[in-house]
């Protein structure tokens, strides 16, 4: 029950600069009565100066001060912390000052794999060993304003011959690699890997039904946990006064404050060290639209295992000022060194403002001298554990207002603090171990990130990053990884689907239990097998042997775990074909439009192998 305010607070002296809230005093309890005392100390008594008489909107005004608690809350050190940083961040952006100020970037070295060769399968099987040591966490609070769809994007299908979702994909990648660990341990394991997903109030509810009614894509419910990130306080000027909302005159505006929330979220959790205790030794990273990702994990994890990195990140090729952060060493002049993402927005003009004259350009080879990050890390457990003690997970944040003019006097619209998960080793000692594996991007980078429109005007050359894009990377990856295990498949031929010029290769899909590394593809391939461009091939059981077959259609083959089919001979029919639609007609589903294209099934051979045994199929 609420306590009685104190006469000192009902009589309300420490108020007399905000005499609306003074005469409203009564609404609070003797615990809430911080608050405001806090807010009038940290200048912020414009937020009840169109507050009216007691007895007008009381519930509001208690609803207001119910939003401050939960802000207050859930920053560390509080709101009045948080209006301190802004205000010291926001005087530092007034200023120009350069948050790399002292640092000079050079290019660092990393692990540099090429998919398939010995070293790489060597990685891959060291990483699927270590696979039932690591925990997964999934930051999924953000809303993909850029994408401007208007569903949560783990729900988009990852690609449309089978239409399954990120969120599935991943989980079953997950559940294939568990599995895959498990074989391999000595005695077997039947340990479950855990899952963390970071939603947000825009994401949770939604992300919680697509679990809850596909039951969890096959992992046992406990395995999984949900973390939801608050918002932060939007600020309306250099001194920090918090914005008051638009749409209601009695709430603060706020805004997301960045994945970055990921750690402190996972610190305060208490999951760290149960993990730790269970015996777990890495935490991987990953974000919410990247269909190719989990080709990369197994040998990336191999990397972090087999050269006991504390910190990995994974970085792809990066063109020259494309919209990535690139991966840095940032030597100080006292000497601390630290190798680190850079935003695309900041790299340029550091480069320019530390020798370099041209900024960010391309190399001979084509690409930037930076690697691009892909923001998948790989933390090892116990030195994480270690650092989120000293610092409760929280990262250092930044601003970035919109200013209205030179001045620098007012911003076009309110602005926030914001943190990125990439920031995790700002703070780490210069004795960290601190690398990245990069490899190439066809394999492990094609994220669904911008709407039609805008991936339309990308530079020539540069990737669209659409939801087009993102599945075509899909079928170009698998063809190539069919490729260099032995397949004939034909070359794709370019398509322009919503203004975007893509490669179409054979529709190649399967389930990551039937392969997760390069080995295991390999091993279910056999003799002279050739696919031709218009194909489509599904294949969604664990043993299935592809053997001296000759496709010229659509095929899709299922079987239990313990079937073993092989699929074999000349498979030929009209197959599934590509129609373009488009997509500013309301008539066709969103996730249809946004890539341009339906699928339109038109013959297929399918078929089921439900009972364990030996089988072909010879059509
Ligand atoms: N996300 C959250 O969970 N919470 C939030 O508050 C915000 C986001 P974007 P962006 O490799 O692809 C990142 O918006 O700006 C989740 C890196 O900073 O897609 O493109 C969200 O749901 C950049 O260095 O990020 O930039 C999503 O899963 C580069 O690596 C993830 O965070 C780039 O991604 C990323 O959100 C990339």
């Amino acid at each position: 029950m609420a306590s009685t305010l104190s006469k000192h607070d009902i009589n309300g002296d420490w108020a007399s600069s905000a005499p609306n809230l003074k005469k409203n005093l009564s609404l609070l309890s003797s615990e809430q009565i911080e608050l405001p005392k806090m807010l009038l100390e940290m200048g912020q008594s414009h937020l009840f100066e169109h507050w009216p008489e007691p007895g007008v909107d009381d519930d509001e005004k208690r609803a207001f001060f119910d939003q401050v608690a939960k802000l207050n809350a859930s920053y560390p050190g509080g709101l009045a912390s948080y209006i301190r940083t802004a205000r010291e961040l926001l005087a530092e952006s007034k200023e120009g000052k350069n948050p790399f100020d002292g640092f000079t970037p050079s290019v660092p070295s990393g692990e540099v794999l090429t998919y398939g060769d010995e070293n790489f399968v060597q990685f891959e099987e060291a990483g699927v060993r270590e696979g039932r040591n690591a925990a997964f966490v999934l930051v999924a609070g953000g809303l993909g304003e850029r994408l401007g769809y208007n569903g949560i994007k783990v729900a988009l299908p990852s690609e449309s011959t089978t239409g399954t979702c990120f969120l599935q994909l991943y989980i079953e990648s997950i559940l294939a690699l568990q599995d895959a660990s498990c074989r391999l341990a000595e005695g077997g394991c039947k340990r479950q890997i855990p899952l963390v997903i970071m939603t947000s109030d825009d994401t949770h509810a939604r992300t919680m039904e697509l679990l809850e009614s596909n039951a969890y894509f096959g992992m046992v419910p406990t395995q999984v946990t949900l973390l939801k990130q608050e918002k932060v306080a939007c600020l309306d000027d250099n001194d920090a006064r918090l914005a008051v909302d638009s749409h209601n005159k009695y709430r603060i505006q706020t805004k997301p404050h960045g994945h970055g929330d990921v750690h402190s979220l996972l610190y305060s959790s208490g999951l760290l060290n149960k993990w730790r205790d269970a015996g777990l030794r890495w935490v991987l990273f990953f974000q919410d639209t990247n269909g190719l990702l989990f080709k990369a994990i197994p040998a990336a994890l191999g990397v972090s295992a087999t050269k006991q990195y504390h910190v990995n990140s994974l970085a792809v090729p990066r063109k020259a000022k494309e919209p990535i952060g690139g991966i840095a060493r940032l030597t100080h002049s006292d000497g601390r060194t630290m190798v680190i993402n850079v935003e695309y927005n900041q790299l340029d003009p550091l480069l320019r403002a530390t020798g370099y004259a041209d900024g960010d350009v391309n190399s001979e080879t084509g690409f930037s001298h930076f690697p691009g990050n892909i923001n998948q890390l790989i933390i090892e457990l116990g030195h994480y554990i270690e650092e989120l003690t000293k610092t409760g997970g929280a990262i250092k944040e930044f601003v970035n207002p919109k200013y209205k003019d030179s001045t620098k006097t007012a911003f076009k619209s309110s602005t926030r603090l914001e943190c990125m998960m990439q920031d995790y080793p700002k703070t780490l000692p210069s004795s960290a171990r601190v690398g990245f594996t990069v490899m190439d991007t066809w394999l492990a980078y094609a994220p669904v990130k911008n709407n039609p429109e805008d991936a339309a005007k990308v530079p020539k050359g540069n990737p669209y990053h659409s939801a087009t894009s993102g599945e075509m990377a899909i079928y170009r990856a698998n063809s190539l990884i069919l490729r260099k295990a032995g397949v004939k498949v034909d070359d794709p031929v370019n398509q322009v689907f919503n203004g975007q010029e893509v490669e179409v290769w054979s529709r190649i899909v399967w389930k990551p239990k039937w392969a997760l590394t390069f080995s295991e593809v390999r091993s279910k391939v056999k003799g002279s097998c050739c696919i031709s461009q218009k194909s489509t091939m599904v294949i969604k059981g664990r043993n299935i042997f592809l053997e001296d077959l000759s496709l010229d259609g659509a095929l899709v083959i299922d079987s239990v775990d313990d079937a073993e089919v092989i699929v074999g001979d000349s498979v030929q029919n009209k197959g599934w074909i590509l129609e373009s639609v488009d997509y500013k007609d309301a008539s066709v589903p969103e996730e249809v439009r946004i890539r341009g294209f339906r699928i339109n099934k038109i013959e297929q051979l399918e078929k089921s192998f439900n009972e364990s045994g030996k089988f072909c199929l010879k059509p």
